[in-house]
């Protein structure tokens, strides 16, 4: 069954992987999937159409016959379930590896996007400069707990799994802000994500939509 994406017609970073779509691309690549982008504009994306598909007329959605679904967690969990490459077959290494996900999520993700919306939506209030050490504050002791638990291993939790597309996923939204480097050992796991040939593939494939240019290979 065809399985149909949706990805920013015009994304605001020029297609440098930082739109969501990225980690959905990159789970499809991991489990070896073939799958359909359908471009939205802004516009669309607000309209009754889209919004069928997502409520809060955003991108990415997933198509497969009758079944859409919104939100990257619950898509990249759909795309692990259903094919090998992404969830260890073992049931308590499998839900350690969804732990992650949900971690990557719910614990990371939040104060890497309060930045953003810090720097974004906030940065010409009289209080931003008052603000913005507390939020990167936040950020670093995420990132100092997460770094001490992946200490000198490869990934998460054995293996390569959806918890360590997740996360890395996360991460790279923070590599512009330079607080990444300060965690040797995490800027080093988001690179050995991004060198991965399906990570390589996602990327490649969002920057063609942008620059007009097929991808490479
Ligand atoms: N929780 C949802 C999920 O995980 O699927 C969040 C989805 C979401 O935030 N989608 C964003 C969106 O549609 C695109 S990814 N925004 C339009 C809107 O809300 O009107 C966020 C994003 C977009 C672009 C960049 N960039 O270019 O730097 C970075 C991040």
């Amino acid at each position: 069954m065809t399985i149909t994406i949706t990805a920013f017609e015009r994304s605001p970073d020029g297609g440098k992987g930082l739109a969501r779509d990225t980690r959905v691309r990159w789970a499809l690549e991991e489990a070896g999937q073939p799958y359909e982008v359908r471009l939205v504009s802004f516009g669309a994306m607000k309209g009754p159409a889209h919004r069928a598909l997502h409520p809060f007329g955003q991108i990415p959605t997933y198509e497969e016959g009758d079944l859409a679904l919104f939100e990257t967690g619950a898509i990249v969990f759909h795309i692990a379930g259903r094919h090998a490459g992404l969830l260890p077959d073992d049931a308590s290494a499998r839900a350690r590896a969804i732990t992650w996900m949900f971690a990557a999520l719910s614990t990371v993700e939040p104060p890497i996007l309060e930045r953003e919306t810090a720097r974004l939506l906030e940065g010409d209030k009289s209080w931003n400069q008052e603000r913005m050490p507390l939020v990167e504050q936040r950020i670093r002791n995420r990132l100092e707990q997460l770094s001490a638990r992946l200490s000198d291993a490869d990934w998460l939790d054995g293996a390569f799994s959806a918890g360590d597309l997740m996360m890395v996923s996360v991460l790279l939204r923070l590599r512009s802000s330079g607080l990444l480097n300060e965690y040797p050992n995490l800027a080093a796991y988001v690179a050995r994500g991004e060198a991965r040939p399906a990570y390589k593939r996602a990327f490649d494939a969002q920057l063609a939509v942008n620059t007009g240019k097929p991808p490479p290979g």
